[in-house]
């Protein structure tokens, strides 16, 4: 296998380019054999480039057609171009036109990077370096430029044709070809660059911002899917005005579009004016799709929305800026949700994301800082330690600074960088600046990998009637950064008194604390409250304000105190998970549960359910025992899954086993005969009513399998049909069988909910699913080139079948490994996502974590793997 270093990219070396980009004009020719591409560069030396200095311009599989400068043809001395790039060596100290000419095949385009074809559409996807695939060019954030863009294409095959910016000309071009004229008025670097040409239906739209422009609104998808575009359009317009009434950001071009295509390697994508979008977040009809896909549709198109200001009109410098975009506009998706819907629940479940997703991450062979220093492939930074961990990063300065002074921040960002391509320091300055304040510490939460441990103990002294709390971090060695400094970290708190009340201190002293918060940013740090009459129980972190992995010696009674009177609703739903995990915890380590400790979680559970003030929402989520990987990543080491499993299914049936009658009577009294609605309200009636099944099955209560089968049957809508299916395919019941043959025979013809069909068949934690799983892709029918199958049925088999991915025997490791090794001939980037679900195989039992290190040794020995599946198998093995 390769192990070049001359692909690594560090930033350090980064350095400006001696030429730019100023404007682009370019032509398509779109014909079913091929595409021809036109280019036209304005190209301008910087002030400081010395004559003779080469332009050097990025290309990816490309054939150069001709070349000219000014019109003038270069001889052939005056340029080298391969298929990786084009080098003219002694280019005009001034400003000059280059055109090129290139021949693309989109058709064959499986990487789906660049101009491919999806369903007979044509259409791009450029970020981070796939405008490189399409012409010659200075592919690279920090070159902005106005395109104009034309394009000719048969009009019956591609009636629509779109580009970004606004329509500037249409009309026919002979010969059944038709022609439009795309321009867009804003630079903009060229990942952000896009097209569809197809014959496509719509719906439209309009809206009016708040300083009275109209604009028109459209999606775009396969004829017949229209009326599935109306909760997308309805979530697009409400994002539009959120994002002027919280962080007054106005809509900037007249049109804006959104097209949905079936083959897509992630959700979607920000192209200027022209929204990209895999389909399976736009498309939504109660029946076929389920109250998730209704929220996800609803947040990734506001988050691409959102883009347009952070990510678009302010965009990254270089690629290791990725997070400048991303942790930020994540945030502000992130409180749209939250001010849309119940701020409490979205900040749980994205509590439970980050732990699932970026903590293992963090905590893998895989850690890397939300802003890496070095990449070998950028595609690989598509993480949710950039995403998420780069939204809590966001989401701390916002409660360091609190909401007055991040707006002021932000303001100034706006102010002061709208048209740059930027880096973070830049984005911290402003808040710096805007609030008086020095960030210098608090930068290294961006340059540092790992999530810390937070650890606090609580004294107190009834004689000078004292309470005091010890605090202390530490961060563990990651790959590449073996010593770690102290974080700043905003850690949110009250304190409760014995009857359940706020209780109020007479002073304090130690660490920094303001209002109801420690900021802790040394290693360690002692804060004093006095005045204090009785023993407090402490609830720390509120909101989960630290992105942390945080213990404390509260007893398990402190918990359940807390679990019933924290006036946080996050900390409630968490006290719950702390003493499930740490019943469970125990007894993997030798020490069961006793059985006064079972009924106290149980009671808890029970009040809960119970609970009059709290919403159904937030009940769903707080009847839960954590995931079988996170108690996995708990115990830390040498991990054996399929005793993870059976231990807190045991627990699982300890606890709520006692509570079989409530959970029926709830689940019962929770049916509706409404039709169904996408509401908040709506959403937590089937959630708490849906996760009751699921707990029901799962504690093996009488008659809850059958149960289920009849929920499965009667289902009127998808949220409820699928998690009847899932609770009983989890639990394997004796239905299961026969229900996902039911559910293949209903709605295998449609694509998004073959992809439920295949993610549950995948999360079967039982032998023979590896046969299933076989079988179905066995089937020459099943494609092999879509990624959303692809994901569906693997990804979910490696990241969310714990048992069975990682069997002791290694077939799992070595099903994987050798999917990978086949896919990652089709679509490179597929290949790597699904490889990254090896990366708990260092904290594996020895038996397991020798079969994982034998699958990915012998992927290793493949020829000519991907730059993007050899880098992560690299990092892999490193450890
Ligand atoms: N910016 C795109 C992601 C591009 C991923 C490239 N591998 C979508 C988003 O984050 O909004
Ligand atoms: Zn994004």
């Amino acid at each position: 296998m390769r192990t070049e270093t001359e692909h690594t990219i560090y930033l350090k070396d980064y350095a400006a380019s001696p030429y730019r980009i100023v404007s682009v004009d370019l032509d398509f020719r779109i014909l079913p054999e091929g595409t021809r591409v036109i280019s036209q560069l304005t190209i301008e030396p910087q002030e400081t480039t010395a004559p003779g200095t080469p332009l050097v311009l990025d290309g990816d599989d490309l054939a150069l057609g001709s070349i000219a400068i000014d019109g003038a043809p270069l001889v052939l001395s005056a340029y080298a171009a391969d298929t990786n790039g084009l080098t003219v060596f002694e280019p005009p100290l001034r400003r000059f036109v280059l055109e090129t000419e290139v021949n693309l095949k989109p058709e064959g385009n499986t990487k789906l990077m660049g101009l491919y074809r999806s369903s007979g559409t044509w259409c791009t996807q450029c970020e981070p370096e796939g405008f490189r695939r399409i012409t010659y060019y200075l592919d690279r954030p920090d070159n902005l430029a106005t395109f104009k863009v034309t394009m000719v294409a048969p009009r019956d095959v591609a009636p629509v044709l779109l580009a970004n910016g606004n329509l500037v000309g249409e009309g026919d071009a002979g010969d059944g070809m038709h022609f439009a004229i795309w321009e867009d008025p804003f630079p903009k670097p060229a990942y952000l660059f896009a097209l569809v040409a197809g014959d496509l239906g719509s719906i439209t739209d309009s809206f009016t911002t708040a300083s009275g422009r109209k604009v028109e609104l459209a999606i775009y998808c396969t004829h017949g899917k229209e009326q599935q575009c109306l909760w997308a359009m309805d979530s697009l317009k409400r994002s539009m005005a959120w994002d002027e009434k919280r962080f007054g950001r106005e809509y900037d071009l007249d049109i804006f579009n959104i097209v949905a295509v079936s083959d897509f390697n992630f959700g979607a994508m920000e192209n200027k004016g022209l929204n990209i979008f895999n389909d399976k977040l736009v498309f939504a009809q109660p029946e076929t799709a389920t109250d998730a896909d209704y929220e996800g549709i609803e947040r990734v198109i506001a988050h691409e929305y959102f883009h347009n200001w952070t990510g678009n009109r302010i965009t990254c410098r270089d690629w290791f800026q990725l997070c400048l975009k991303e942790g930020l506009t994540v945030y502000r998706d992130q409180e749209f949700t939250s001010d849309e819907r119940s701020r409490a629940v979205k900040r749980i479940s994205d509590v439970v994301s980050l732990r699932g997703a970026q903590f293992p991450e963090d905590g893998g062979p895989l850690a890397h800082p939300a802003r890496p220093d070095q990449y070998r492939e950028i595609n690989n930074f598509y993480t949710a330690t950039v995403y998420e961990k780069g939204a809590e990063i966001v989401r701390m300065l916002a409660t360091l600074l609190g909401e007055a002074g991040f707006r002021k921040g932000m303001d100034l960002y706006f102010e002061r960088h709208d048209g740059e391509a930027t880096t973070i320091e830049a984005f911290l300055a402003v808040f710096a600046e805007a609030n008086g304040i020095d960030l210098e510490q608090f930068k290294t939460w961006y340059l540092q990998a790992g999530t810390p441990r937070l650890t606090v103990s609580d004294s107190y002294d009834a004689t000078t009637q004292t309470y005091t709390l010890k605090l202390s971090q530490e961060t563990l060695p990651t790959p590449g950064q073996p010593t770690k400094e102290a974080l700043v970290l905003p850690i949110k708190f009250g304190l409760i008194d014995p009857n359940g009340s706020p209780m109020a201190w007479g002073g304090v002293s130690g660490a920094e604390v303001r209002d109801e918060m420690i900021v802790l940013n040394g290693a360690s740090a002692e804060v004093t409250f006095t005045g204090i009459a009785n023993k407090p129980v402490p609830s720390l972190l509120r909101g989960f304000s630290a992105p942390v992995n945080m213990t404390t010696n509260l007893t398990q009674d402190d918990q359940l105190f807390l679990a019933r009177h924290d006036s946080d609703p996050f900390n409630r739903w968490q006290a719950l998970q702390d003493v499930g995990m740490a019943l469970a915890v125990d007894a993997i380590n030798g020490k069961p549960w006793s059985a006064e400790a079972a009924k106290a979680l149980s009671d808890a559970f029970g009040d809960t359910l119970a609970g009059e003030t709290l919403d159904d929402a937030f009940k769903a989520l707080a009847l839960s025992l954590p995931a079988e990987a996170q108690i996995g990543r708990t115990i830390g080491k040498d991990i054996d899954p399929s005793q993870v499993h059976a231990v807190r299914d045991d627990l699982l049936k300890a606890v709520f086993g006692p509570l079989a009658l409530p959970m029926l009577r709830a689940y019962r009294a929770l049916a509706s005969d409404l039709p169904y609605a996408p509401d908040a309200a709506s959403n937590g009636r089937r959630a708490l009513r849906n996760r009751l099944l699921g707990l029901l099955v799962a504690s093996e209560a009488a008659g809850a399998a059958s149960l289920a089968a009849q929920q499965y049957a009667e289902a009127r809508n998808m949220t409820d049909r699928l998690a009847a299916l899932g609770a009983s395919a989890v639990a394997w019941t004796a239905d299961a069988p026969a229900m996902l043959a039911d559910f293949h025979a209903r709605f295998a013809a449609d694509p998004l909910v073959y992809d439920k069909w295949l993610a549950v068949t995948a999360s079967v934690p039982q032998d023979g699913v590896i046969e299933r799983i076989r079988t179905v892709l066995a089937d020459p029918a099943f494609p092999r080139t879509n990624p959303n199958r692809l994901r569906s049925l693997m990804g979910t088999f490696a990241m969310s079948n714990p048992t069975q991915f990682a069997r002791a025997d290694g077939a799992g490791f070595r099903f994987v490994a050798d999917f990978v090794a086949e896919v990652d001939k089709i679509n490179p980037q597929v290949a790597a996502r699904v490889l990254t679900g090896f990366r708990v195989w260092p904290m594996l039992e020895s038996e397991r974590r020798d079969a994982a290190k034998s699958a990915l040794t012998g992927l290793q020995s493949v020829n000519s793997l991907s730059r993007n599946t050899a880098d992560i198998l690299t990092r892999m093995l490193a450890s």
